[in-house]
């Protein structure tokens, strides 16, 4: 299989890579332009785009209101990343990294900037107090799936994703190279869910929170349309985690939140209220 590139002695940015995604890449981090972020009313301000990493905090945040934290009330804003809104000066003051999600928690003065999904999960639970198993053993198995999703993702959404759905064209090795380790990881989280509910055991927590949006929607067909591709029946107990999950209530509206694309009820771009996903749910079609 013989390869006509022959990589430069150094790489320039000249090239173009083409597929989605492809026109706002550079090289560098930093702002590209001036713009402050708004600010809402609620002590939690959410900057966020409803992809898997966005689901995994507005999941958070509606599971602590069903809990009764009324300090969880957020204003979640959209970032439409597609449009490089990641980019601004406000947004880059947040998260240096210029990816959704980020987190200002205005609660406390000075305010708190918080970054990285995983960490954001983290932050919630302890600021909180729920969602993140009190005993030391198992909340030490939460931190490890905490961590492995946050390790392993890249894998399934910048490889097997991006080759299978995303790239210019369909490419044979990369798409096997990612395939056989998504299908590695979808083994190996049906393995652990045979024996047991939940990732840290009979306790839901902020590892399925996090594993969910990624690994939950892949098997549900909601992401990549690669269920058939990746023979998803095959992990039944996956699947069977996969659905439970999927019928929480928070899930259901988590979901939708800072969403821009699908049917259009399940569209909340922005949320302000609880009332914003009432309305957008009572339009869900029985
Ligand atoms: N490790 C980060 C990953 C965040 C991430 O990759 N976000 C993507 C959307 S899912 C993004 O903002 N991409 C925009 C870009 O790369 O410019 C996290 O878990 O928060």
């Amino acid at each position: 299989m013989a390869s006509e590139y022959i990589p430069p002695k150094v790489w320039t940015t000249d090239t173009e890579t083409g597929g989605t995604w492809a026109s706002i890449n550079r090289p560098t981090a930093g702002a590209r332009h001036e713009q402050q972020l708004p600010v809402g009313q609620h002590p939690l301000q959410l900057y966020s785009m409803g992809t898997p990493n966005g689901q995994k905090v507005t999941i958070m945040l509606e599971e602590l209101l069903a809990l009764g934290v009324n300090e969880a009330q957020y204003d979640a804003y959209l970032i439409r990343i597609g449009d490089g809104d990641q980019f601004s000066s406000g947004f880059v003051e947040v998260n240096p990294n210029s990816k959704i999600p980020a987190l200002v928690d205005r609660s406390v003065s000075p305010p708190v900037n918080v970054f990285e999904s995983g960490h954001i999960l983290l932050y919630l639970a302890e600021k909180f107090g729920y969602l993140l198993p009190k005993d030391p053993a198992n909340k030490t198995v939460a931190m490890n799936w905490l961590f492995w999703l946050q390790g392993s993702a890249p894998y399934l959404g910048g490889g097997f994703g991006h080759f299978y759905a995303y790239a210019p064209e369909k490419f044979e090795y990369p798409i096997n190279r990612f395939t056989m380790e998504t299908k590695r990881q979808l083994d190996l989280l049906d393995q652990h869910l045979a024996e047991h509910r939940y990732f840290a055991g009979d306790e839901y927590s902020i590892a399925d929170i996090a594993i969910w949006p990624w690994y939950g929607n892949l098997v549900l067909g909601k992401l990549y349309d690669a269920a058939e591709f990746l023979d998803v029946a095959s992990y039944p107990n996956l699947l069977r985690w996969a659905e439970d999950i999927s019928e929480r209530q928070a899930v259901q509206r988590g979901r939708i939140v800072n969403r821009s694309w699908g049917e259009e009820w399940e569209q909340v771009a922005e949320r302000h209220s609880a009332d914003d996903i009432d309305q957008a749910l009572a339009k869900q079609p029985k």
